[in-house]
């Protein structure tokens, strides 16, 4: 027979046991603090002789479970770069923001496109930054190369005479395969099929703020077409005869009708229609509806543009054809400036003011913000609205 006191201990003892047991189940941070396994790792992180502390690896315990698990509703849309195996460093840096800023949480796959295969090396140094699904496109050679019908002869001397001029890229003829097939090509590729939005990256730019909302379905519920970050005016060096093609294309008969009611055209223009101002949104930041560039409107005023050759004999950029074909076939509420998307392409920038600076935790000084620079195109497409 037990003796009152023992039969208290007794019991003191049993109640112990079991709260522990239970609080074990319940609760993982108690359950953790007087494991076993705890214990064990413990004896394990003590050195072995001859192995540099640093060797053993931090404990799994330490780390924080990144479970972030993809909204359930998305749009159908890809992230898209495209680049050369020589541009890794920088599609790297420019990929592991997009990740960290926005697509760990929203899981959206990403195409990179190139003329020629990516290697090995890209390929590896790409996946590893992300968990959403990545594909690797080949750019079909006829979609790239300047076109048989081109003038080589009157291309070269127009090339020689802006390197001469001292046009950015003016001797280059890659930059003109590029920015043709930016125009219109890039939408045709057969990766890109599936989706109806893109992001657009490009290698080395800044993303200096978290965007806590998903674009694609902004873009999707909105009814919007395109977005940007940056306008500014091209150099006219490399665009002159680029308006009187967008001038014959909207007299010609055939195109009436093409360009629609309530459009963005005076972003473009100071008198009515006469100049082009040289505005144009900067295309190296783009999130934008396919089927503005797929549409009936756009793919006449591509082969238009393709058909006068100016991608060659002068050095249009995608910019340029991207924004006044944005701003001709879409509506001006359907062109959206993402104010609340820190962003960075040299040499220019745009940074989030005020509260949105706050509420995207944005890095970037708010003093240094393109958009009320005198060389900014902002205030232009301000005044459409007016
Ligand atoms: N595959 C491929 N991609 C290219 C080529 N040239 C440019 N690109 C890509 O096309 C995009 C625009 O090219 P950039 O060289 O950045 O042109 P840019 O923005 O006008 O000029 P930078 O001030 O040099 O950035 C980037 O995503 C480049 O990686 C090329 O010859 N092949
Ligand atoms: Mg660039």
């Amino acid at each position: 027979m037990l003796s009152p006191t023992r039969r208290y201990l007794l019991l003191v003892v049993g109640t112990v046991i079991t709260l522990h047991f239970i609080v074990s189940f319940a609760n993982e941070d108690y359950n953790h603090m007087v494991s076993l396994r705890r214990l064990k790792e413990h004896v394990l992180a003590a050195p072995t002789p001859g192995v540099p502390p640093y060797k053993v690896p931090v404990p799994a315990e330490y780390r924080i479970a990144q479970n972030y698990t993809a909204p359930e509703r998305k749009a159908s849309a890809a992230i898209v770069m495209l680049a050369r195996n020589s541009d890794i460093d920088g599609v790297v840096s420019s990929m592991k923001q997009v990740e960290d800023r926005f697509n760990k949480r929203f899981r959206y796959p990403y195409v990179f496109l190139n003329e020629e295969l990516f290697d090995d090396n890209f390929k590896n140094r790409v996946s590893e930054l992300t968990d959403a699904g990545v594909q690797f496109g080949l750019i079909p050679a006829e979609h790239w190369n300047q076109p048989a019908e081109i003038d080589e002869r009157k291309a070269s001397e127009a090339r020689e005479q802006m390197v001469k001029n001292r046009v950015i890229y003016g001797g280059s003829i890659p930059y003109r395969n590029m920015c043709r097939y930016n125009s219109g090509f890039f939408y045709r590729h057969e990766l890109l099929k599936p989706f109806q939005y893109y992001w657009r990256v490009e290698p080395s730019v800044t993303f200096f703020c978290d965007l806590e909302y998903d674009p694609f379905l902004y873009m999707q519920d909105n009814d919007k077409m395109y977005g940007f970050t940056v306008a500014l005016p091209e150099y006219i060096a490399t665009v002159p005869t680029l308006w009187d093609e967008v001038r014959a294309f909207m007299g010609n008969e055939s195109n009436k009708g093409l360009v629609v009611e309530g459009n963005a055209f005076d972003f473009l223009t100071d008198n009515g229609g006469k100049n082009y101002n040289l505005c144009h949104f900067w295309s190296n930041f783009e999130i934008a509806n396919l089927d503005l560039w797929r549409g009936p409107a756009y793919s006449a005023f591509f082969e238009h543009l393709d058909r006068a050759g100016g991608f060659y004999y002068e050095r249009w950029g995608d910019a340029p054809v991207h924004s006044i074909g944005a701003a001709l076939f879409a509506r001006k509420e359907q062109i959206h400036f993402f104010d609340d998307i820190g962003y960075r392409h040299e040499p220019y920038q745009h940074c989030p003011q005020g509260a949105a600076h706050a509420k995207g935790k944005c890095w970037c000084d708010p003093k240094q913000n393109f958009d009320n620079d005198y060389y900014s195109c902002k205030r232009k497409f301000d005044r459409i609205f007016q």
